[in-house]
């Protein structure tokens, strides 16, 4: 594997080579804590999709007809390959996107899990034989769907991808993928660790490049058999309509604005709790808690320790152990996040913590921005609805469980939320009543291979994790036998009653 330098070049990865583009350009991926360039990569387009998807069609009868258990057991080497190879794999996403070595480090130690857990669903899953009546046998067969378009983001590049990869290679699917442009590095990487392991050319192919060339023509590509994109609710709007018109099945993870729900009988956590649900990744994650729920009760004191600890977050160098909150991913991303702010404080919410850059030569270059806080924040504000991807919550309180729960459920979204109480019942009332994919209890961003993944409303569509996302990657076939020996004939008129259905 190549060393991370300035001088790195990656090509794209098309049945099993590396290639450079069809048109020859490339493009630069930049470290967001300097703002230098740390790697160049080849841009690919519509053509270059089109050969990928041509090498996915060609790797895809072997690939589908092969085994299950076979399957598994690349997918088993992959997790052991992956795992000798993490330390090269923690230096690129730390440079690429500026998330501290503490954070990626404890993030990608745990990819492994998803290639052997999706081995072993692979290997254990079963078919189902249904009620059709004593004279047929139906049973129920599940097959890959074909080539699949992968879309993803740059906030967690090989996180978000493993959690496609590793169930659609198990299902039997080959792949394109269509990495984020402003992290594209590791998702190539990863075609070496899977091809050590023993996949065959073709089954897994990436295409680098922007999202209105390259994304579009994957995602519209007529020959696709299904898409599963992570990234922001607009562009989840624009790739559902391309798969509408190809009638293809399409799963996505969009956009988040979380709801942390914090009980009076929670106050000695509700500080670390909420600092861990809003500024790891410097917000930048779906499932960040940027709607921090206080009961009143405790707010003033919660609020005050919670400025406290985030103003002495450590900003920093990404790769020193120590640095607790690396810079936005893009001047773009870190421009928004300042927009946010101006349009917070205009709206008349009060800035308690951060709100601006930090001050400082090692911040030069690179698009830091202070751990923010906003109280005084009126739900209906724009602050408190719109997702803003960076370090900014918005803090407020609540007098009943009902008041609660109707915030939590006030937004367009409902990826994630989080209920923090020492009352059992309490704790799963409330649960049950917030319209969020996944709710945690006394926990935030917690995540399993096993355990289902996806939000409700805006937030998107289908599940990541778990065997429901392994059968998403299937389709199902029904199979009817007739056991009789009867012999049958509609239209003899022999005066014997006939069976219609
Ligand atoms: O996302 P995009 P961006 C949210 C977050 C962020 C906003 C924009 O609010 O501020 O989205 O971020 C590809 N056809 N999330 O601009 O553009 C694109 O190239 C096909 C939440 O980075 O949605 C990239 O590979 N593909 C999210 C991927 O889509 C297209 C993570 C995501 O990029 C395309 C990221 C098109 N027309 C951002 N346009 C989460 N759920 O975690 C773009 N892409």
């Amino acid at each position: 594997m190549k060393a991370m330098t300035e001088n790195m070049h990656l090509d794209l990865f098309i049945g099993g080579k590396s290639v450079p583009a069809v048109s020859g350009k490339i493009f630069e991926v930049e470290d967001p804590a300097t703002g230098k360039r740390i790697a160049t990569v080849a841009e690919g387009d519509a053509a270059d999709i089109e050969k990928a998807v041509e090498a996915a069609e060609a790797a895809f009868p072997s690939w589908g007809g092969m085994e299950a258990e076979a399957r598994a057991r690349i997918l088993n080497r992959a997790a052991e390959i992956l795992t000798r190879r993490l330390p090269d794999f923690i230096d690129v996403e730390v440079s690429q996107t500026g998330r501290p070595v503490r954070e990626m480090k404890a993030q990608l130690q745990r990819l492994p899990e998803w290639y052997s857990y999706f081995a072993a669903v692979a290997r254990t899953h079963e078919g189902s034989v249904h009620p059709f009546g004593r004279n047929h046998l139906n049973y129920t067969v599940r097959k890959p769907l074909g080539v699949v378009g992968l879309v993803t983001p740059w906030n967690h590049p090989l996180l978000i991808l493993t959690k496609k990869v590793a169930p659609a290679l198990a299902a039997g699917n080959t792949l394109v993928v269509k990495p984020s442009e402003l992290a594209p590095l590791t998702p190539i990487m990863l075609a070496e660790v899977l091809e050590e392991a023993g996949l065959p050319a073709g089954v897994y192919n990436v295409v680098p490049g922007f999202g209105a060339t390259a994304g579009a023509a994957l995602t519209s590509h007529p020959r696709i058999a299904k898409i599963d994109l992570t990234g922001g609710t607009e562009t989840g709007r624009v790739v559902a309509a391309a798969a509408g018109k190809n009638l293809i099945p399409f799963a996505a993870e969009l956009g988040g604005k979380a709801s942390v729900v914090i009980f009076e009988d929670m106050a000695d956590q509700a500080v670390p709790a909420a600092l861990f649900a809003s500024f790891i990744a410097a917000g930048q994650t779906c499932v960040q808690g940027a709607r921090l729920l206080v009961e009143r009760s405790i707010y003033d004191d919660v609020l005050k320790a919670l400025v406290e600890r985030a103003n002495a977050i450590k900003i920093g160098t990404p790769s020193d152990p120590k640095t607790q909150m690396g810079p936005m991913i893009s001047a773009k991303q870190r421009d928004l996040v300042e927009k946010y702010v101006e349009i917070g404080k205009a709206e008349g919410a009060t800035l308690a913590a951060g709100g601006r850059r930090p001050e400082g030569e090692e911040y030069a270059g690179g698009y830091f921005y202070t751990p923010t806080i906003f109280c005084d924040v009126k739900d209906d504000m724009r602050v408190a609805q719109e997702e803003i991807f960076g370090p900014v919550v918005c803090v407020l309180p609540f007098e009943t469980e009902t008041e609660a729960i109707t915030l939590a459920n006030s937004t367009q979204f409902g990826l994630a939320a989080s209920v923090w109480t020492r009352n059992g019942a309490r704790g799963h009332r409330v649960a049950g009543k917030i319209e969020a994919g996944i709710v945690w209890i006394n926990d935030h961003h917690r995540v399993d291979p096993a355990s289902p993944w996806g939000g409700f409303k805006d937030s998107g569509l289908g599940k990541e994790n778990g065997i429901v996302c392994y059968e998403s990657y299937t389709k199902v076939q029904s199979v009817v036998a007739n056991l009789s020996e009867d012999s049958f004939d509609w239209f003899d008129d022999d005066g014997r009653e006939k069976r219609y259905s």
